[in-house]
């Protein structure tokens, strides 16, 4: 049998997609707040009033014009606004991951709702009882909490009035954030991630196609240290508070290969992998930036400020556990490709042997298997899928039924490629899917991009009922938790 006995098997969630509540009990708005709903076609905006008083819009990721402010603005919908209002279903939810036999829920809690603005000294009460509560019900079933501190969510004050992560004192708010969420849920939560896919930050330069010398590179660079750093910090934290956390990175995994067999596309290939995917977990896992660091930065012509004290944060901060998302793979190549794709960030060319999600997502089971491996090979630590999943259009019955063949065979065949890595001798001890219940993208603020194995009754205007339902998959999940992932 692959799976250990005590296989963490579960499903994942973030605040911002799925909490709803942004400005109930003295939350405070994040960046997602003022981020419009989207699809594949039109992207998301982020919306604010220009110096003049003038409201405007830019594509999601970009920055507003300067002097400009963020703002809620009336012409547009706000999907993260209500999301699937978790918030005041929780209990409903957590009761249904446990009629599937989840061992573990992903979670992620919202900096804004702990602390308003990020940068005051004491957090809101409210906003600390949430989660307790949460967690508290979790117990009740055996459920372990796995809990991301940063899910993309900065509180919006501190965009404005620091400047974001360009801002070295963003380490200290996270760190006063992170002790006050070990403190307070010390023996209620074991299982931490510092930063969600703290490689975003990369990805985003590789799609947006910035130059070398811009101040995208210089700023990406420069903020994903701070969050090293405050990462480093919080793993050392997690541990003085309680020594049985186990605390992880998060990576967006995405598994490159070369477009052709041309040297060129195989080097090619090799750099992608350590700009993309190694240089963040060669910091978290072995606590010193990686040798070809320096060509990296040479390269994209940034100059960072990197502290003998940052250095030593690194090395004594590095995490006990490497986890990380997976969709897809994406092809690198050197040449002129015959057809292209557009997904997120695996835009590039179309791998021919692959099928591909409504949203340009490539669908290759055994990429995981590659880099489950890959990624064990280098650093020997156990290791978590904590996302992954279909994203797909659902169709209600007239007798209410969801028939999601589809989304069972993803999962399936994704689950029986960690098997196999788990026979190569990989440590997976947990494995998580996206949007357990069905929750606003990220990527396009849409509600019809399903993921769950709960259906939610909302559409991309916000009407629904928000009633819960069972899909097809919510009960061949539940068979194979049941099975420890034999009867799939
Ligand atoms: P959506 C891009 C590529 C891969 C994963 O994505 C990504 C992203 C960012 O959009 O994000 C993760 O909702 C992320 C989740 C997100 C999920 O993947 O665009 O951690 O917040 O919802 C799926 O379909």
């Amino acid at each position: 049998m692959a799976f250990q006995k005590d296989f963490l098997w579960g499903g994942a969630i973030a605040a911002n997609q799925a909490e709803g509540a942004w400005n109930k009990d003295g939350r405070g708005p994040a960046k997602t707040d003022v981020t419009t709903g989207g699809s594949v076609k039109e992207p998301r905006y982020v919306t604010f009033i220009d110096q003049d008083g003038n409201p405007g819009k830019v594509r999601n990721g970009q920055p507003i014009p300067d002097g400009a402010k963020y703002a809620v603005l009336d012409d547009y919908y706000y999907p993260n606004h209500d999301g699937i209002d978790f918030y005041h279903h929780y209990k409903e939810d957590i009761a249904l991951f446990a009629e599937m036999g989840f061992k573990m829920f992903r979670l992620s809690i919202s900096w804004s709702r702990l602390y308003p603005h990020g940068d005051e000294e004491i957090p809101n009460q409210k906003g600390i009882e949430f989660y307790r509560h949460v967690f508290k019900e979790c117990q009740k079933y055996g459920i372990e909490p796995l809990v991301t501190i940063w899910h993309f969510d900065t509180p919006l004050y501190l965009e404005e009035h620091y400047g974001g992560w360009n801002n070295r004192k963003l380490i200290d708010f996270y760190e006063r954030y992170a002790r006050t969420c070990f403190t307070e849920y010390k023996g209620l939560v074991k299982y931490w991630l510092t930063f969600n896919e703290i490689n975003n930050t990369i990805m985003m330069l590789n799609l947006f196609g910035n130059q070398a010398g811009s101040k995208e590179h210089q700023e990406g660079y420069q903020q994903l240290h701070y969050q090293f750093v405050a990462s480093a910090r919080a793993v050392q934290i997690g541990h003085e508070i309680d020594s049985d956390n186990m605390i992880g990175c998060m990576i967006c995994g995405i598994t490159f290969y070369p477009g052709t067999c041309d040297p060129r596309d195989i080097l090619a290939n090799r750099h992608m992998w350590a700009k993309s995917i190694f240089y963040c977990g060669d910091v978290q896992c072995k606590g010193k930036y990686p040798t070809y660091a320096t060509r990296l930065w040479k390269e994209h012509e940034v100059h960072l400020d990197i502290t003998n004290q940052d250095l030593i944060e690194l090395k004594n901060g590095t995490v006990d556990m490497y986890t990380f998302s997976y969709y897809m793979s994406s092809l690198e190549t050197t040449h002129e490709a015959d057809e292209m794709v557009s997904g997120n960030f695996a835009a590039g060319a179309k791998n021919p042997y692959l099928q591909y999600s409504d949203w340009g997502w490539a669908f290759d089971p055994q990429g995981l298997r590659y880099y489950l491996e890959m990624i064990y090979d280098r650093y020997e630590r156990p290791l978590m899928v904590v996302e992954n999943g279909l994203g797909a259009f659902d169709t209600v019955e007239a007798d209410g039924n969801i028939h999601d063949s589809y989304r069972i065979d993803y999962l399936r065949e994704h689950i029986m490629e960690m098997s196999k890595a788990i026979d190569n001798g990989v440590n997976l001890i947990g494995y998580t899917t996206w949007g357990c219940i069905d929750l606003v993208s990220a990527g396009t603020g849409e509600m019809r991009k399903r993921y769950g194995f709960i259906y939610v009754d909302k559409d991309d205007a916000g009407n629904g009922t928000y009633d819960r339902s069972r899909k097809d998959s919510f009960y061949w999940y539940q068979k194979c938790i049941a099975t420890n992932g034999e009867d799939l």
